[in-house]
């Protein structure tokens, strides 16, 4: 094992609502660190390609019903089963950007009035970000850009509680980006932030969340 000669990776988490522009941001963040040499991936929670990612998929379109409990466990479930995957790849030094994570997972929730505390439990343990990346965004304006698909929680009402839980979540990991900015000048604000934490975390051991 050469791990602890190779500097590790770190986890970098963009957040927000639906289109606030976390794919698109994710996608840029990678090629520009891909561009620098760096060993970088890009991963998305849901996972949809595992059994439990299937299960997640087909209740997002409505064509499962599920208790909100069961759900949540089941994203929960989709980190847990990539957790060892994910430190694997972190300490061989490959850099994670990945687009959601846990905080929509509490934020989805707990937006249909779970206990915010029940759902970060299953949370506990799970690898923490060195880095979150908030792109802020109204919820109106957000419904605005295109207006939502098809899928369960696209709808403005809820989307304006998911808003309002991802606040609470706020911790010294977090940046905040204004969503509404030109495209470019988001750009450049991650990749400022993300080579300010890949520098930082060099000599951060892996930490975990919410213990
Ligand atoms: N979502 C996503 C959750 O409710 N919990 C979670 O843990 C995660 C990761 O799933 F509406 C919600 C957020 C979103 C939906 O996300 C699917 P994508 O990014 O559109 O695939």
């Amino acid at each position: 094992n050469n791990s602890e000669h190779v500097s590790r990776g770190v986890l970098i988490v963009l957040e927000g609502l639906d289109r606030c522009g976390k794919t698109t941001q994710c996608g840029k963040l990678v090629s520009f660190l891909e561009g620098r040499g760096l060993p970088v991936e890009a991963w998305r929670f849901p996972d949809r390609n595992t059994d439990i990612g299937r299960m997640i998929s087909s209740y997002l379109t409505n064509r499962s019903q599920l208790d909100d409990q069961a759900i949540h466990l089941l994203f929960s479930a989709n980190r847990w089963e990539k957790r060892s995957l994910m430190e694997n790849k972190l300490r061989n030094g490959t850099t994670l950007v990945v687009d959601r994570y846990s905080y929509s997972g509490v934020s989805f929730s707990a937006a249909k009035g779970l206990d915010i505390e029940w759902c970060k439990a299953p949370e506990k343990g799970l690898i923490a970000p060195d880095l979150v990346v908030y792109l802020d965004i109204m919820p109106e304006e957000a419904a605005s850009r295109g207006g939502y698909g098809s899928e369960r929680y696209e709808q403005l009402e809820f989307q304006r509680n998911v808003a309002h839980c991802y606040q609470i979540l706020h911790d010294a990991a977090w940046k905040v980006i204004d969503a509404r900015l030109p495209l470019d000048s988001i750009e450049n604000q991650i990749q400022g932030l993300a080579l300010e934490s890949i520098k930082s975390c060099q000599k951060k051991p892996l930490s975990t969340l919410w213990l």
